[in-house]
C-alpha cells in the first residue's frame, strides 16, 4: 500500500514520473528543468494542520520546461486527477540550470577550433585539450545577448595532471556556450593576454600530502556513541521530527534545499507555533574585479543552479559523525527521468557544551547542565565552493542556522609583474583570487502564537538626557530603542553594529505574563556586510534582496523566490522578486501574516591560507525566544551535576569532594545525570 504523502513532503519519485508523463502526453519534446512540489496554499494548509481529519490539500506538481527551440513553459499538474491544470508560455525568461547542462559544456569547449586556438595562444599544446576544464556558469546577464537566448559562460582552467587542484591554472579567456545549439557562440578575450602559469602544482589530496611528507600522526581517535540511540523521533511519512519539545516538517526542493514547515515548540503541554516556513531562499556571490567580463561573475547559487540540484550525497563518518538519520531527495532529469540523491539530508544530535551553570561562591553548591543540539544538514557544491548548511535547534528554543564555507577559491590568471590593484589576492604565484561576497537570504514566515505578527527593530541607545540632568544624573543610562516597522518601505533596514541592532518578530496580542512584553523571536545576526557593488550595477539590479539586511513583506502564496521566479539571465530591469513585491513600499506589515527576509554573509578577501582548499569558514546567526517563555524553558533538561546549599550543609565538605567522583562518572558511563 502506498503511503499518503504529507502535504509538505517533496514529490516522490513516482509523483515526478507521473507529472512528467502527464506533461509528455501533450508536449512530448520538452526538457524538464523543474518538477517540484507546488506547495499547498496556506489557507488550505493551515485548516488541515488544525484538523488533520479535514480535507487534505491535494498534491500538485509545478513544472518548468523548455522546448528544443528554447520556448519556456510553466505548468501545474494535478497529481490526483491526474491532469495538466495550467500551461503558460513564459517569454523572456530562462529556467534554472540543470546538472546535465553543467556537465555537457566541457566536451564542446575542448573540441571547438576557436577555443583550441586560444588555448594554444595561452601556452597549452593543442594535444592537451583533454586537460582543459570548464566551470560552466550561467552567463549572468550580457547585453549583447539579452535573456531570450540561453547561454553559459565557461570559466576555463588547465589541469596538467588529472589529480591537480583545478583552480590553480586558470585561463584568461571565456567562451560563451549555447546549451541548446551545443556550440560556442563567442569568446571574450582580454586585451592584455595572460599566458597560463606553469608553476609547480600545489595540491590537497592524500597522494600530494603523502609526497610532501605525509599526514600528522598525533591524532587519537574520537568516538561518538549513542548506545541507546537518538533522542528524536519521526512520525507520519517520516519527515515530521520531534526532539526536545520541537516538532517540525523537513522538506527539500531543487532550489532552496532544506525547507522547514510548521515549526512548533511544546511549552509545558501547550504546542505553540513559531514559524510556518523557514529556508535559505537565495544566495548571491558578487565578485569585485572591475575588469570586463568579471562584472558578470555573481552567481545566484540557489536561483540559477539550485541548492537542491547541487546537493551532495552525505556519508557517515565524513560529513557527519555519530548516530545519523538520512533523508534522500528525488529530482527530475532534463529528459524526465528521476535522479535520486541518497542521503541528501543528515539529521543528528551533538553535545553542545554547557547549557547553563551556576556555583554559589559561598558554599560551592552547584548546578551544571550540558546542552545538546539537533542538526539538520545538507552540503552543496557550487562548482568550486562547498556550502554546508547546518540548521541547528537548541533545547532553549533557539534556532541557529550555521553555515560553513569551504571548497576552493575561484581564481584568475595574472601576467608577469601584474598588480592585483587591491581587487584580489595572489594566493599562489601568478594566480589571483578576486575579492567577493557571499550573501545569503534567510526567509522566515513567522507564526508566533498565530499568523498576525509584526517586526520591531531594536537598537541599544544611550539615554538622550544629559549627564547631570535628573533623568541621567550619572550619565550611565541606556535603553533599547524599539522601532516598529510599519510599512514595507520602512522595513528596508540595515545592520548597525554600533547599536547592536537586532530585529524582533513579535505577536503584539500575546503578552508575556512576567515581563509584560509581547512574545517574540529575536533575529541576532552580526555577519552582515552591505552589498559592495554600487547602486546601478548589474548585481545590485539583479539582487534586490541584497540591498538591505532586512525586508519585510506581507505573506502571499507563491512569493518564495526573492530574486524572481527564473533567475538566469535577468537584467534586473524591470526588477524582479522582492523589489517588485515591495513596489511603492506603502503596504502595511503590522499585525498581519508577514515574511521576513534577512540578508547576511561575509565579504571574502582571499588569502594564501585559503588555498588550495579553504579551511571551513563559519557564519552563524540566532533566532532567540525573547519574552516567548515565562522562564528558561530548558530547566527540565537533566543536569550533569546538581547539589543544593542544603545538601552541602547536610553532607559537609565530603559532598563537595564528590565532584571529582561525579566528574569521573560523567566521563565514563554516567552520561546523562549525576545528582547527589
Ligand atoms: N558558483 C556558480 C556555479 C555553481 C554551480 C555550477 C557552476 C557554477
Ligand atoms: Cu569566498
Amino acid at each position: 500500500m502506498s503511503i499518503v504523502p504529507h502535504p509538505f513532503d517533496p514529490l516522490s519519485a513516482q509523483e515526478i514520473e507521473l507529472a512528467v508523463s502527464i506533461v509528455k502526453k501533450a508536449h512530448s519534446d520538452v526538457r524538464f528543468h523543474v518538477v517540484n512540489l507546488h506547495e499547498p496554499r496556506k489557507a488550505e494548509m493551515t485548516a488541515w494542520l488544525a484538523n488533520r481529519g479535514s480535507r487534505r490539500p491535494k498534491r500538485v506538481a509545478e513544472v518548468v520546461v523548455q522546448s528544443p527551440t528554447g520556448t519556456v513553459y510553466e505548468g501545474l499538474v494535478d497529481l490526483e486527477t491526474p491532469k495538466l491544470d495550467k500551461w503558460v508560455q513564459k517569454d523572456g525568461v530562462q529556467p534554472v540550470i540543470t546538472p546535465e547542462e553543467l556537465a555537457s559544456v566541457e566536451h564542446g569547449i575542448r573540441t571547438d577550433p576557436k577555443v583550441i586556438e586560444q588555448c594554444v595562444i595561452s601556452g597549452i599544446p593543442a594535444e592537451d585539450m583533454h586537460k582543459v576544464y570548464s566551470d560552466p556558469w550561467t552567463i549572468s546577464y550580457d547585453e549583447r545577448f539579452g535573456t531570450d537566448r540561453r547561454l553559459q559562460q565557461a570559466l576555463l582552467y588547465y589541469r596538467p595532471d588529472i589529480d591537480n587542484c583545478q583552480y590553480q591554472y586558470p585561463l584568461d579567456f571565456c567562451p560563451i556556450w549555447d546549451p541548446l545549439k551545443e556550440k560556442v557562440i563567442a569568446i571574450d578575450i582580454p586585451k592584455v593576454r595572460r599566458p597560463v602559469v606553469k608553476s609547480p602544482a600545489v595540491d590537497y589530496h592524500h597522494l600530494a600530502i603523502q609526497r610532501q611528507g605525509g599526514y600528522r600522526t598525533d591524532l587519537k581517535p574520537i568516538q561518538i556513541t549513542q548506545p541507546q540511540g537518538v533522542s528524536f523521533e519521526f512520525s507520519g511519512t517520516g519527515r515530521e521530527i520531534e526532539w526536545q519539545n520541537w516538532k517540525f516538517h523537513i522538506g527539500f526542493n531543487y532550489r532552496e534545499g532544506i525547507v522547514f514547515n510548521n515549526i512548533t515548540f511544546n511549552d509545558k503541554g501547550t504546542v505553540r507555533p513559531i514559524f510556518y516556513r523557514m529556508s535559505i531562499a537565495e544566495m548571491v556571490v558578487p565578485y569585485g574585479n572591475p575588469e570586463y567580463p568579471h562584472h558578470r561573475k555573481h552567481a545566484f547559487d540557489l536561483g540559477e543552479y539550485g541548492a537542491g540540484y547541487l546537493t551532495n550525497s552525505l556519508s557517515l563518518g565524513c560529513d557527519c559523525k555519530g548516530a545519523i538519520y538520512y533523508l534522500d531527495a528525488d529530482f527530475p532529469t532534463l529528459s524526465g527521468q528521476v535522479r535520486k540523491v541518497k542521503n541528501a539530508i543528515c539529521i543528528h544530535e551533538e553535545d553542545n557544551g554547557i547549557l547553563f551553570k551556576h556555583t554559589d561562591f559561598r558554599d560551592g553548591s552547584t548546578i551544571v547542565t550540558r546542552a545538546r543540539k539537533l542538526i539538520v544538514q545538507q552540503i552543496f557544491t557550487a562548482a568550486n565552493y562547498e556550502y554546508a548548511i547546518a540548521w541547528t535547534f537548541h533545547q532553549d528554543g533557539t534556532i541557529q542556522p550555521d553555515i560553513k564555507l569551504t571548497g576552493i577559491l575561484n581564481t584568475y590568471v595574472m601576467h608577469e609583474g601584474e598588480d592585483t590593484m587591491g581587487y584580489g589576492t595572489e594566493v599562489k604565484k601568478g594566480t589571483v583570487a578576486h575579492n567577493h561576497q557571499h550573501l545569503f537570504c534567510l526567509r522566515i514566515n513567522p507564526n508566533l502564537d498565530g499568523q498576525n505578527n509584526s517586526v520591531v527593530m531594536v537598537d541599544a541607545e544611550r539615554s538622550p538626557a544629559p549627564v547631570g540632568s535628573p533623568d541621567n544624573y550619572y550619565g550611565n543610562a541606556f535603553t533599547a530603542r524599539r522601532t516598529r516597522l510599519e510599512t514595507t518601505a520602512q522595513a528596508m533596514t540595515d545592520y548597525d553594529g554600533t547599536t547592536g541592532r537586532t530585529w524582533d518578530i513579535v505577536n503584539e496580542k500575546k503578552i508575556n505574563s512576567q515581563s509584560g512584553k509581547p512574545v517574540s523571536y529575536k533575529l541576532v545576526s552580526r555577519e552582515v556586510p552591505g552589498l559592495l557593488a554600487k547602486p546601478g550595477s548589474l548585481v545590485w539590479k539583479r539582487a534586490g534582496f541584497a540591498r538591505h539586511t532586512v525586508h519585510v513583506t506581507k505573506y502571499r502564496d507563491d512569493q518564495l523566490w526573492v530574486a524572481g521566479d527564473h533567475v538566469p539571465q535577468t537584467s534586473g530591469e524591470p526588477t524582479k522578486g522582492i523589489t517588485e513585491w515591495i513596489g511603492d513600499g506603502t503596504e502595511s506589515i503590522t499585525n498581519t501574516d508577514i515574511v521576513l527576509w534577512h540578508t547576511f554573509g561575509i565579504t571574502h578577501f582571499p588569502s594564501p591560507e585559503d588555498f588550495p582548499i579553504m579551511p571551513a569558514e563559519p557564519i552563524t546567526l540566532l533566532l532567540r525566544p525573547r519574552h516567548f517563555f515565562t522562564c528558561n524553558p530548558a530547566m527540565d533538561v537533566p543536569p550533569s551535576y546538581s547539589i543544593t546549599p542544603s545538601q552541602v550543609a547536610a553532607k559537609g565538605k565530603g559532598a563537595l569532594d564528590a565532584t571529582d567522583r561525579i566528574s569521573k562518572l560523567a566521563n565514563d558511563t554516567c552520561g546523562s545525570t549525576c545528582r547527589l
